[in-house]
């Protein structure tokens, strides 16, 4: 492993960002961070009810790591939890290192109950908030945390140092094990149960049943200006996000600097973090931070309550300012649940902070439809059809429905040239070309189901259009690509026009990111190289939608040499 050959090895947990400033050891060199992550079921209690919850050391959500880029991290997962598990480090390049990426049966066989197994990765060029996750069925809903990575030593925030931060985990909380909600959807094939609560940190927040205890609080001190590194780790959702009387400037997204923007609102949809500071300059008191759904799916149920937490200004003296706590915070404004036209303003105006590498030049040109789709059932009155019409929800890329191997993984069957777990023959463009957003002839409702990769050559350069459809319903998907992170060059609505859209491509200063939302009945379009060899998961962050098939693979050959190929596999990897 590369991580080994690094000089310098320290044994270190949670590293807190006080910690690195106060620390007068300064090492040039990379670290090397060992953590043991024991993925366990602990009694966790939330809206009035306690739950046997799968967390990570007990913690919910789960413990935040805090590193350099450049530094390695060496984290032993043990599973002492009834389920199969497998994490991933969310953003995390993995570059030539498929086999820590973590998906389950994509880049690993999951690990099983009493098992265990070692991801050894590298941070290389990359700065900002990401996090880490479970990555097999619903266990992500509480098996997750940040994952902070601090530039260099030496090196700078591209903005004045903010005096504090804090991760701001939004999550999704249910009052039942999710992985049953997920076992009964399979089941019927009807739509998953929506979640009871989101969460900030873990927290309900005040304005749900027995939650005002554990409301998280943000402590401030007047004047100062804090980061918040905020983490969408929602199941679901794509969450609209607010501080009270204080307006937010967005620094960051995805581990990739932005162009400062001022915004009182952000959207953020599952696997998406967004850097913000905020500057304490109100009058003294409490302030609730708050999120809730931004619901772009037509006659879905979804979770319409909202998650608070508290901004609390403090005196000079440490303590919360005299009789402030008495006082109800204020709520900040939040839009409209299907307030699409404040969503796709805010994430059209993120920016790079400069010019930045684009691809102009394009060898794979991609058009990939996403969205929903209905599998007929032959008896319709069967308890297996409960979707619409007795059918079964599914989704789809280009009309396939991606289907998870059971008895290997994508990236050993492919690295030891086990046949018949995949075909190369995914299709570049839909099978059937249609009116996208329009009203989609019934016959182009069903996908087929299948396990297919689209290959690409090392080095390759990519444009790559999601299309959203209206079949069932127009949605807005998280679309998040793993082992890559993608310039997004432009985005609009109704039917992508080949033509004309194009020249309205941004390739100067565009955002750079591993998560983006289809635009709901719209497209976006993203560019990246095809520089790190291995087979990668494209997927839908919804998991309600990953699970019905939003999602195919990338094969990324090797290039020439070493330098240029995938890693052999660590000895531990699991077997299926
Ligand atoms: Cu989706």
């Amino acid at each position: 492993m590369d991580s080994l050959k690094l000089a310098n090895f320290s044994m270190c947990s949670c590293l807190l960002f006080a910690t690195l400033l106060a620390s007068s050891v300064s090492f040039a060199a990379a670290e090397v961070h060992f953590h043991e992550f024991v993925i366990q079921a602990r009694p966790v209690k939330r809206l009035c009810r306690t739950h046997s919850t799968i967390t990570v050391n007990g913690q919910f959500p789960g413990p935040t790591l805090a590193v350099r880029d450049g530094d390695s991290l060496v984290i032993t997962a043990i599973n002492r939890a009834r389920y199969n598990v497998t994490l991933h480090w969310h953003g995390v390049r993995q570059l030539r290192n498929p086999w820590a990426d973590g998906p389950e049966y994509v880049t690993q066989c999951p690990i099983q109950p009493g098992g265990t197994y070692t991801y050894r990765f590298t941070i290389q060029g990359q700065e900002g908030t990401l996090w880490w996750h479970a990555h097999s069925k619903w266990l992500r809903a509480t098996v997750y945390g940040a994952l902070i990575i601090y530039p260099k030593w030496g090196s700078h925030y591209p903005f004045p140092m903010p005096k504090r931060e804090f991760p701001v985990l939004l999550g999704e909380w249910f009052d039942r094990n999710p992985m049953d909600v997920l076992k009964q959807a399979l089941f019927t094939g009807a739509a998953p149960n929506v979640s009871d609560a989101y969460t900030i940190n873990g927290q309900p927040g005040d304005l749900y049943r027995c939650s005002s205890k554990g409301t998280a609080v943000f402590p401030v001190m007047p004047g100062e200006t804090i980061l918040l590194r905020i983490i969408n780790a929602a199941l679901n959702e794509e969450l609209f996000f607010s501080v009270a009387n204080h307006q937010m400037t967005v620094v960051g997204i995805d581990a990739a600097y932005t162009r400062p923007l001022a915004t009182n609102v952000i959207v953020i949809g599952p696997g998406q973090t967004t850097n913000v500071l905020i500057t304490a300059n109100q009058a003294p008191g409490r302030y609730y931070m708050a999120a809730r759904a931004y619901q772009t799916a037509q006659n879905a149920a979804f979770d319409n309550t909202t998650t608070t937490a508290i901004l609390q200004y403090m005196s000079t003296s440490g303590t919360s300012g005299k009789g402030q706590s008495s006082s109800r915070p204020i709520l900040p404004i939040l839009p409209a649940y299907n307030d699409t036209a404040t969503a796709t303003a805010f994430t059209s105006s993120l920016r790079s902070p400069g010019k930045i590498h684009v691809p102009t030049q394009i060898d794979e040109n991609l058009f990939f439809t996403v969205g929903l789709g209905l599998i007929n059932c032959s008896n319709p009155n069967s308890p297996r059809c409960q979707g619409p019409n007795g059918t079964r929800f599914a989704a789809s890329v280009n009309n396939v429905s991606f289907v998870f191997p059971t008895t290997n993984s994508l990236m050993q069957a492919y690295y030891q040239g086990v046949p018949g777990v995949f075909t190369t023959d995914f299709p570049p463009v839909p099978p059937i070309p249609f009116n996208y957003t329009g009203n989609v002839n019934r016959g182009l409702w069903q996908p087929v189901k299948a396990t297919k990769l689209y290959k690409l050559k090392y080095g390759s350069r990519v444009q790559l259009v999601y299309q959203d459809t209206s079949i069932v319903t127009t949605e807005d998907h998280p679309m998040h690509l793993h082992g890559y992170s993608f310039a997004v060059i432009g985005a609009g609505f109704g039917n992508f026009d080949p033509i004309n859209d194009p020249p309205k491509f941004n390739l100067i200063d565009p955002p750079v990111r591993n998560t983006i939302g289809s635009t709901p009945g719209g497209w976006v379009a993203i560019r990246f190289v095809a520089d790190n060899p291995g087979i990668w998961l494209m997927h839908c962050h919804l998991d309600s939608h990953l699970v019905w098939g939003l999602a195919m693979s990338f094969l990324v050959e090797n290039g020439v040499g070493e330098l240029q190929s995938v890693i052999p596999p660590p000895p531990d990897l699991p077997r299926c």
